[in-house]
């Protein structure tokens, strides 16, 4: 009898326990504007992420950490600003594994905690060391660092190859078929978006002009693979599947699945089911099919019955881009769509419209449904979710990511960051939010800001900044020279976070 007690109450503490440690679902959209949904304003109707904004916290000011993608998903994967670590640059084609195996990261964390891990979707953090083996093991990578399950668009979908990774291996691949990938034309009758481009489905603005895969001319070359290759419009039913199919393979215990889709990246292509349902031409089809995926995954997360028991975020990578390298018309059919919101700049920039984007938690009987000011960003969920599931970090690792569980989950009262450092792909720009001010550091001025709005110009003369961001939410008046207090305030504690190499408190 007794000892039956006993199991009843071990079971008991299991349980409670599961209860406590929720599955986490982390959405990152690639590209997304703080206005490009339709709950932050954004003119394309987005019903599914709206209703996630519904039924969780919705966050006015969460961000992500750099303005371009590798970066963002270095820090969101191991808690420590990418601008640290050499070689965190928007990653190429043949580019090694950045991460390397043995580093702290959210997945091991999670692993450590008892969660299955995998990710589905874009990785654009590099495979292999020195460099990817397309025709043999893709190692290290993902499953080297914490992940179990790995279901990849390697690099980028402008990025050659156009094929799918699964673990360590392309899949489909054909050993009668190799895969060469590389920086050179492989031979002069190679056809490219240059020799070619009239047959191209999808013209080229700038750069992108290289091997044609599915009509549309790509950065870099590439031959062979062909059984392995994939088309563009069915890449977001893939991660759709794909991370089914995981859920529920996973579902009587903890997962992780960190949801990479591709979405709003170009080249801008949805499948053709969702081509010509907006009035804002491939940019805005891109972001319906975007807002279907995450409407599909919460279907399964209903379907097992396990959305009380799931913690699912949304966010982005960075901030809008219009024109980024395809004639796809996001400019000329914009209307009044604003992809950045009331927010200056976009991808590549330090403004507010680089890093801050459209950022939802929910977790249903959990988080009460609420719109949050509180400071958030990518870099947290390494210690913050570490914190949810009861692991301890060392205090050399995830050096930027700071636990702010209780604000991410919408407690009243919880408080977020203090600061948040914004950065772009690496030049040295460098932005700084600490409560209502935003000092703004231009080591070189902003290549491509001018892509997202003409408002951009004039740029800035001076290299300091500064903007009151309640009465000027657009950076668009600098206030330094009324204040050089708190522009020296500002700036010492910039190039202390800089040089101190960390800014997670030491305990
Ligand atoms: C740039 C590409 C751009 C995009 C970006 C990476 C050109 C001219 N521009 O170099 O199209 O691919 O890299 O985007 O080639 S990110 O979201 O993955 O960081
Ligand atoms: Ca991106």
């Amino acid at each position: 009898m007794k000892s039956i007690l006993t199991l009843l109450s071990l079971l008991a503490l299991v349980s409670a326990r599961a209860a406590e440690r929720p599955n986490i679902i982390v959405i990152m959209a690639d590209d997304l504007g703080y206005g490009d949904v339709s709950c932050y304003g954004g003119k394309v109707p987005t019903p599914a992420i709206d209703r996630l904004a519904r039924e969780g916290v919705r966050f006015t000011s969460g961000y992500c950490s750099a303005s371009t993608c590798t970066p963002t998903r270095f820090s969101l994967l191991t808690g420590t600003y990418a601008f640290r670590q050499k070689g965190t640059g928007i990653a190429p084609p043949n580019g090694p594994a950045i991460i390397k195996p043995g580093t702290e990261t959210l997945p091991a964390i999670l692993k450590r905690a008892g969660y299955a891990t995998a990710v589905i979707g874009k990785w654009h953090l590099g495979l292999g060391d020195p460099a990817p083996d397309w025709n043999g093991e893709l190692k290290p990578g993902p499953l080297d660092i914490g992940f179990d399950h790995a279901f990849l668009l390697p690099t980028t979908n402008d990025r050659v190859p156009q094929t799918f990774v699964e673990d360590r291996r392309v899949k489909n691949f054909d050993s009668a078929d190799p895969l060469w990938v590389g920086n050179q034309q492989p031979s002069p009758d190679h056809p490219t978006g240059i020799t070619h481009r009239s047959t191209l489905k999808m013209d080229w603005s700038h750069g992108h002009n290289q091997t044609i895969h599915n009509g549309i001319s790509r950065i870099g070359f590439y031959t062979g693979g062909t059984k392995a290759r994939f088309r563009d419009e069915d890449l977001a039913d893939t991660w759709v599947k794909q991370s089914n199919h995981w859920m529920e393979a996973n579902k009587d215990r903890p997962f992780f699945l960190y949801f990479a889709s591709q979405d709003i990246h170009v080249p801008r292509v949805a499948h053709e089911r969702f081509q010509g349902k907006t009035t804002l031409g491939p940019r805005g089809d891109c972001i319906v099919q975007l807002d279907w995926c995450v409407g599909e995954l919460m279907k399964t997360l209903d379907r097992l019955s396990l959305a009380e028991k799931t913690l699912v975020i949304f966010c982005s990578d960075n901030g809008p881009v219009l024109d980024d390298g395809y004639k796809d018309a996001a400019v000329e059919k914009l209307g009044d769509h604003q992809p950045a919101g009331p927010y200056r700049g976009g991808k590549y920039s330090v403004w507010e419209g680089g890093t801050r984007t459209p950022f939802i938690t929910r977790w249903k009987g959990t988080i009460a449904p609420a719109v949050s000011d509180e400071v958030v960003c990518t870099v947290d969920f390494a210690t913050s979710f570490a914190a949810l599931t009861g692991q301890t970090v060392a205090d050399t690792a995830c050096r930027d990511s700071l636990n702010v569980l209780d604000a991410l989950l919408g407690k009243p009262g919880a408080k977020g960051r203090d600061h948040v450092l914004q950065q772009d792909n690496g030049s040295g720009n460098f932005g700084l939010r600490a409560g209502d001010w935003k000092l703004v550091r231009l080591e070189k001025r902003g290549q491509s800001q001018a892509r997202v709005s003409k408002a951009e110009r004039p740029l800035p003369a001076a290299k300091h900044t500064l903007y009151k961001l309640s009465a000027d939410p657009g950076e668009r008046t600098d206030v330094s020279a009324a204040h050089p207090e708190i522009v020296q305030r500002l700036t010492a504690q910039l190039d202390k976070l800089i040089t101190d190499g960390r800014s997670r408190p030491q305990p």
